[in-house]
């Protein structure tokens, strides 16, 4: 009799366990997940601490990106760039990003972008940086960024 009682008590721990141990590639979870791709962050070079990372983001319901963190930087940001006075300004979104349905929502230079404050560690290209993207609504999304030069390279951040 002890023995069935302890079967039982072990299934019932697994099944209590498997929702959230299997909660990744499939099912709702999944559909309900901001798709990232073409992530980018720009080499440091000569010693600058500072440097942008770029990305596409759709998301399958209105959303918002509301804050990044990356182990190798001290803080990260969402930054919009703006024209103030013929000046090209960024500021935080202290808002955070919005991500309409369906759209997909561009980061790039000259643009929207992301930017991390204290890298810790010189960032050369092929390098790779993982990213923590957390969102209003959906489950949080890490990526893994690849250090290079974005396509439309040209301006670069200093004006910070
Ligand atoms: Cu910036």
């Amino acid at each position: 009799m002890h023995r069935l009682a302890l079967l039982a008590l072990v299934a019932a721990a697994l099944a209590a366990c498997s929702p959230s141990s299997e909660k990744a590639p499939s099912g709702e979870a999944a559909a309900s997940a901001v798709t990232v791709t073409d992530v980018l962050c720009r080499p440091t070079p000569n010693g600058r601490q500072v440097t942008g990372c770029y990305m596409t983001l759709t998301a399958p319901t209105d959303d918002t990106l509301v804050s990044i963190e990356s182990p190798i930087a001290a803080l990260a940001q969402v930054h919009e760039t703006r024209m103030e006075s013929n000046m090209m300004m960024m500021r935080e979104l202290e808002a955070g990003l919005p991500l309409p349905a369906g759209e997909a929502v561009q980061l790039k230079p000259g643009g929207n972008h992301l930017m991390l404050h204290g890298v810790r560690e010189p960032l050369r290209a092929g390098q790779t940086v993982p990213l923590t993207l957390t969102f209003a609504s959906a489950a949080p999304v890490e990526v893994t960024a690849r250090v290079g030069q974005p396509p439309a390279a040209g301006e670069d951040h200093s004006g910070h």
